[in-house]
């Protein structure tokens, strides 16, 4: 009988360790989805952020580095650079790639490395408690800041999706939401087209994909996708901020 829904080859059969509701694990889906159809599984590398998906090693069935907190670009570049023929692909979330990895995320994207960047986008440090991000929205609640961030205090949250668009190198930016079917069909073409970058060698490319975080919102999973509908998209629009060369928009 031909199958019509299974668990990707890129995927092992180790359960996912996330809280209930949390978007990880339909981006992992969508990552190995993305490997399997382009046929690059022997030569695909994943370079994994520490956050809650740490451990996402256990599920890819993939070669894949450890980097240290926010140093996944550097740690992708020099893979790249040493093996320009693997395709590689860091994971992180925004705690990760916006803060502490700041600095590694804007100098690699205005380098150009060839490299492929999944962006967890789920406005919080989830793994640590909910604390602020560089994403968090104007007026949201967190572990830190009880009151709502206020943007006179803490500043206002950061687009890194247009920040890296407006760089010469960068090949293809786009962000997408992890929310609804329609939505999550939206994503699976995005991070695919953003392997195909890498492949092409059109330099750099970068999915953020806006993901729901219930326990850290103190929201049940249904009004935790809720709320990125409804308070994330608004703030951080869904799309090709940068289309790739020769793809269709
Ligand atoms: C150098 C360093 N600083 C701080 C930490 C603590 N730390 C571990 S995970 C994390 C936050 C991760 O949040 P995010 O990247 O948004 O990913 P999420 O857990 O939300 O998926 C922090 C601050 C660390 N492990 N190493
Ligand atoms: S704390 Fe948030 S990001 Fe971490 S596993 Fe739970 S839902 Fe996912």
């Amino acid at each position: 009988m031909r199958e019509l829904f299974g668990r990707p080859a890129c995927l092992t059969d180790e359960p996912f360790l996330y809280c209930p509701g949390c978007s990880h694990g339909i981006a992992h889906r969508l990552v190995a989805e993305a490997i399997d159809r382009l046929g690059i599984r022997g030569r695909t590398v994943c370079v994994s952020s520490i956050g809650c998906s740490v451990r996402c090693w256990r599920n890819f069935d993939l070669d894949v580095v450890q980097g240290a907190h926010g140093r996944g670009l550097a740690v992708a570049t020099g893979l790249k650079r040493a093996q320009p023929d693997k395709v590689i692909f860091t994971y992180q979330g925004d705690g990760d790639l916006a803060a502490i990895g700041m600095g590694e995320t804007i100098h690699a994207a205005a380098r150009g490395e060839a490299i492929t960047v999944i962006f967890i986008n789920n406005a919080v440090f989830g793994a640590t408690g909910g604390q602020l991000a560089p994403t968090t929205l104007v007026g949201q609640v967190t572990s830190t800041y009880p009151g709502g961030r206020d943007p006179s205090w803490v500043g206002w949250p950061i687009r890194v999706a247009e920040l890296l668009a407006q760089l010469p190198a960068t090949a293809y930016i786009a962000r997408e939401a992890l929310t609804t079917p329609q939505r999550v069909l939206r994503a699976r073409r995005a991070v695919q087209l953003a392997f195909e970058v890498q492949i092409k060698g059109q330099g750099f490319a970068l999915v953020e994909l806006l993901a729901a975080c219930p326990p850290n919102l103190k929201l049940d999973p249904v009004q935790a996708l809720n709320w990125v509908e409804t308070k994330m998209i608004p703030h951080y629009p869904l799309g090709q901020l940068k289309p790739a060369k020769g793809a269709a928009r």
